[in-house]
């Protein structure tokens, strides 16, 4: 069995599929925490996860053959740790397949049915992308040099590793802050996520925050893998499996804004105070390195809005972590059952679509569309 060497988990993580191990918190623990905690943070592996030596680890900086600029670097975990220096960010990572559940309740769509929770936050400690880059003779404005591909270290049967890719330009950028992580949340980093090191890309989507890092290589190409070019891209709602063309649309870099409803959960009996109200709590976020500026949650299917309070982190610069919202909301009186939804706003005042259907594409990805619960009204 591949999968013998898979760590433990915590058992409150509800599976969506246990080899590859995939699997996210209760919405409910997840909001909890503005810093989700080691063991309640999704993990989406798409392989077993590699049982990597860290005295024997080599980060491999690689260049093809054709391009002239950059020389090939090796460096132990050591190396990484004593060359450059230390950075620290704190980073939402959101799966592209978040909220894919909904997507597949309208119309089916390859994939695991992800709830509202594959999305987290840590302080991930690490070097930055750019100063390695800058020690392996990279500068900014290089011919030839418009991607970086990041190879794991884990691998099929076949020795097909995961990859993926970003821009050079945005692995050079100081404000874009890409890491090469080491730290979780105070910890080295936890074997499903990445030990002994993976790359944090702030504000882009979850598939190219490679773990258990191998090899970066620069090149002209985007990475040649299954999911940088195969699959984690977006398409139009009536293309299905039999006309799909993965060549005709981009990857997925910058995600949408997005929120979600973490409490209540669907179908549950909520029982308003002495004044009539509930506490609604959940989470909004948005890729790009946009803030949320705000969220609108109704308590009456969408007639009437109310905006919720907003916690988070304090930063300078582009803003990389999820807001955490809650609202002290008015039950509608005399309702028996009622449609919570909230919708987000970023600092690009772009707004969350309203309904999943024209949004749904075949893979199931990006979902962001407004999160809708209903729930019983109780005595
Ligand atoms: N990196 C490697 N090497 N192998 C993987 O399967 N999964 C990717 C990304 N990096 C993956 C990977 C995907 S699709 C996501 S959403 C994130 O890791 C999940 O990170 P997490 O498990 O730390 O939450
Ligand atoms: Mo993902």
């Amino acid at each position: 069995d591949p999968y013998s060497g898979d760590p433990s988990r915590h058992p409150i993580l509800k599976i969506n599929s246990q080899k590859p191990f995939n699997a996210e918190p209760p919405p409910e623990l997840l909001t909890e925490n503005f810093i989700t905690p080691n063991e309640l943070f999704f993990k989406r592996n798409h392989l077993p996860v590699p049982n990597i030596n860290p005295d024997e680890f080599q980060l491999i900086v690689d260049r093809p053959p054709g391009l002239k600029q950059g020389k090939p670097l090796k460096l132990s975990l050591k190396d990484l740790k004593t060359k450059y220096p230390r950075h620290e960010v704190t980073v939402t990572l959101q799966c592209a397949g978040n909220r894919r559940s909904e997507m597949n309740a309208i119309k089916q769509v390859k994939g695991l049915e992800w709830g509202t929770a594959a999305i987290s936050t840590a302080r991930w400690v690490g070097v930055r992308l750019r100063d390695v880059l800058l020690d392996a003779g990279y500068t900014e404005d290089v011919s030839g040099t418009q991607h970086v591909q990041f190879e794991g270290l884990d691998q099929d049967i076949t020795g097909t590793k995961y990859g993926a890719s970003i821009s050079f330009k945005r692995a050079m950028s100081k404000d874009h802050e890409v890491l090469l992580a080491f730290e979780m949340n105070g910890e080295e980093l936890p074997k499903d996520h990445g030990y002994p090191l993976r790359v944090i890309v702030p504000g882009v989507v979850g598939a190219r925050n490679v773990k258990w890092l191998g090899r970066i290589i620069v090149s002209e190409e985007e990475s040649l893998s299954h999911w940088q070019q195969n699959d984690y891209k977006g398409f139009n709602p009536n293309v299905d499996w039999d006309t799909v063309d993965f060549s005709s649309s981009p990857a997925i870099q910058d995600l949408p804004v997005q929120s979600a409803i973490t409490e209540p959960c669907p179908g549950q009996t909520i029982t308003p105070d002495h004044d009539g109200k509930v506490t609604i709590k959940g989470y909004a976020w948005s890729g790009g390195g946009r803030e949320i500026v705000r969220v609108d949650v109704s308590m009456d299917g969408g007639k009437t809005w109310t905006v919720a309070d907003l916690t988070g982190e304090q930063k300078e610069g582009l803003k990389w972590a999820w807001k955490l919202w809650s609202l002290e909301a008015v039950v509608p009186i005399e309702a028996k059952e009622i449609t919570i939804i909230c919708k987000a706003v970023d600092s690009g005042y772009n707004v969350q679509p309203d309904t999943v259907a024209p949004i749904w594409n075949l893979r199931g990805v990006l979902n962001n569309a407004w999160h809708r619960v209903r729930v019983t009204v109780g005595e």
